[in-house]
């Protein structure tokens, strides 16, 4: 009956049984592995009450399954009542498999009952150990109960703290276990989680075809990942380059009117950027993320304003590098955007009064226009914004975010802190010639044109570049 059970096991994708102590980071590697931030995780042992199944899957299809289990509570008193009813070597699968018959209501032994029972079906199991604590021999019980179960098993060694045990746990580790890998939860890069899945195929010959595939499917979806989350950045510059706000004004004069104009578009910004980062999280499989992020600098006639964008933005070098694309465009008033003024030329409404640029005066980060009405009053155009340094602090916001977001791992439950401003930003990494090239491109969009799609191409490669490049930084101090 056993044999029936694994071979149906066998014929079917890949199981895995995550074993081990109580918190030494089982549920962290099936929440890491599985892409799934809702496997539950804490510091608190007994955390995982009982034993459920993840899926690794991409695109609706299940390539392979993780069972996070309970710890073992009392691998030394199961143990001994093994002993007494074995005989021989050839019973050890029998009397695990009797041991766990007998007390499947025995509250005593519910986890061990619980994290068996997959074995027996047929799982291979992972034992997870904590590194950064030496081995002792109360971990020998379950290593042994283990082994008697006769499943192919590999050995994580995974590291919660600072110190460095892991040299006292490979003796040990190796008697009981063929293969012992070394496996950090919460910081392994995607690379290496593809690697120990793969890995998985050593335990048994038959899940080296469906995890080969399985590894395929993940690498081909993370690319997928990317450009998606890539597109979506130069979607994002697109909207916010060309945003302006409309309003009625109560007269020509009126500075309650504009400031309010002002306002409103920042807050316009500011929701076309947390759409974009909501956006981001969700196709990396982060949707309920909580993040703290630096917001924009302020955008209406402060003293410090300019200064603060600049501090975001460009350094001086690289604004005087940009030669006649920027051309004087250092932080004043370089192009008087016309989205929104043509939107309203083109509802026949009304006729260019004035520009209202002195009112913000000259250290002014946004276009603005006030229009008389046919029918009476003003209205006044705020935006695009024109500012120099605007395209540029989108672009590094969004690439230090897209960064963050898709090197972080689904066992962390931190939040995302995601800070600007302070020290290098993403778009320093860029060369000269294509800063100057993305520079035209900002231009057109700052004036309210839509994108091209040869346009769109030269944004996603450098955008795509940039978010790269730190990936492969990480891999190689591996
Ligand atoms: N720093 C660090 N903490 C970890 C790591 N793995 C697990 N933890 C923490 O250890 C605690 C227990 O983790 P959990 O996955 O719930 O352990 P389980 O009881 O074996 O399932 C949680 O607070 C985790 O955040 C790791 O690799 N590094
Ligand atoms: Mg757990």
């Amino acid at each position: 009956m056993s044999g029936a059970l694994n071979e149906q096991a066998h014929a079917d994708i890949p199981v895995l049984a995550i074993v081990g102590h109580p918190n030494k980071g089982k549920s962290s590697i099936v929440s890491t592995l599985a892409q799934d931030t809702s496997v539950r995780i804490s510091p608190l042992s007994g955390t995982t009450a009982h034993s459920r199944v993840f899926p690794i899957r991409v695109d609706g299809e299940e390539l392979c399954r993780l069972v996070d289990t309970p710890g073992f509570q009392r691998p030394r008193a199961a143990m001994d009542w093994m002993q007494r009813q074995s005989r021989s070597a050839a019973d050890h699968q029998d009397t695990v498999r009797r041991f766990v018959d007998k007390h499947r209501d025995d509250p005593r032994f519910a986890a061990e009952c619980d994290l068996l029972v997959p074995i027996l079906d047929g799982a291979g199991i992972l034992y997870v150990i904590d590194g950064s604590v030496p081995y002792g021999p109360d971990y020998d019980a379950e290593m042994e109960i283990l082994r008697w179960t006769g499943g192919p098993s590999m050995a994580l060694i995974n590291r919660i703290g600072e110190d460095d045990h892991v040299e006292s746990w490979r003796p040990p580790l190796s008697q009981y276990f063929r293969i012992v890998r070394e496996f950090h939860a919460l910081n392994e890069p995607f690379e290496r989680q593809v690697q120990l899945l793969t890995g998985f195929a050593e335990l048994r010959e038959s899940w080296r075809e469906p995890l080969g595939r399985a590894a395929d499917s993940l690498v081909a979806r993370r690319k997928q990942q990317i450009d998606q989350a890539t597109s979506r950045i130069v979607e994002l510059l697109a909207s916010m380059l060309g945003a302006s706000e409309t309003l009625p004004l109560a007269a020509r004069d009126d500075r309650a009117g504009m400031a309010k104009g002002v306002k409103r578009l920042e807050a316009r910004l500011g929701e076309l950027e947390q759409d974009e980062r909501r956006d981001v999280e969700r196709l990396f499989n982060h949707a309920a993320i909580e993040r703290d992020e630096t917001g924009l600098p302020a955008m209406d006639d402060d003293l410090f304003a300019e200064e603060s964008w600049q501090l975001f933005g460009l350094s001086r070098d690289q604004v005087l590098a940009m030669g006649a694309v920027g051309g004087a465009a250092t932080g004043a008033l370089v192009d008087v955007g016309t989205g929104g003024l043509s939107m309203f030329l083109g509802s026949g409404l009304g006729a260019v009064l004035g520009a209202a640029g002195a009112w913000f005066g000259s250290r002014q980060l946004v276009g603005t226009r006030v229009m008389g009405l046919p029918l009476g009053g003003h209205a006044v155009v705020v935006g695009p914004v024109t500012n120099i340094h605007f395209p540029w602090v989108i672009l590094g916001r969004a690439v230090t975010h897209l960064r963050l977001v898709s090197h972080r791992n689904h066992a962390i439950r931190d939040r995302l802190r995601v800070e600007h401003g302070a020290g290098k930003s993403p778009v320093d990494d860029l060369e000269q010639g294509k800063r100057r090239e993305l520079q035209g491109i900002f231009n057109h969009l700052s004036r309210g044109r839509s994108i091209t799609t040869a346009e769109r191409r030269v944004l996603e490669e450098a955008i795509a570049g940039l978010v790269e490049a730190p990936a492969a930084e990480a891999s190689e101090s591996q």
